[in-house]
């Protein structure tokens, strides 16, 4: 089984295999951390986006990590928050899944988060947490480490709580 670790940082700096995005489902950039992923990896980034066809919400899709660190984004599409009852957790929990299963494709040992849909799509951060780390615990083996980056303090706090559970 993986070892999860959260941390406060920066995706974009992260020294690990894959690092994944909070993209939209035109996989064409965005704000938040998916803006600040194609400004660190450059923008040959948008143009391999462009040959995906973009990506359902739940689904998880790779390319290069061209200027970054990492070797690879995995680019995934999380649920706008409507307040529960339209299918959210199913579709963060399938995010992660997806995410976890495109970097075993990809022979991905490590991979960084952020926390999906926890920005401009309103998920609830204490929410998400608990949903997330069980995630990468059920679905993270054959890899060695994911890690989840956070911004905020609010955000932070929400995941080192689910992570210590
Ligand atoms: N490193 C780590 N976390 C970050 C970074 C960063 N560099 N920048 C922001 N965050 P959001 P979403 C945090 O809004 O809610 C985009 O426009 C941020 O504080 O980026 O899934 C896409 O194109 C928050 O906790 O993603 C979509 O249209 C978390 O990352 C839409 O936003 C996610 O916030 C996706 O919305």
């Amino acid at each position: 089984m993986a070892s999860v670790e959260v941390a406060r940082g920066d995706i974009t700096a992260q020294r690990v295999d894959a690092i994944v995005n909070a993209a939209n489902e035109s996989l064409l950039g965005g704000g938040g951390v998916d803006g600040a992923i194609h400004r660190a990896a450059g923008p040959e980034l948008l143009s391999e986006c462009r040959l995906l066809g973009g990506c359902e919400t739940g689904d998880a899709k790779a390319t290069s990590g061209y200027r970054l660190p990492a070797r690879w984004v995995i680019h995934t599409v999380g649920p706008v928050w409507g307040g529960g009852g339209r299918g959210e957790r199913g579709l963060l929990d399938s995010c992660h899944r997806r995410s976890l299963d495109v970097a075993r494709e990809l022979g991905a040992r490590s991979v960084a988060f952020p926390a999906i849909s926890c920005g401009v799509y309103g998920y609830p951060a204490a929410l998400a947490a608990p949903l997330a780390v069980a995630a990468a615990r059920a679905h993270g083996h054959d890899l060695e480490l994911v890690r989840f980056v956070l911004f905020g303090d609010e955000t932070y706090a929400a995941f080192a709580a689910a992570a210590s559970g």
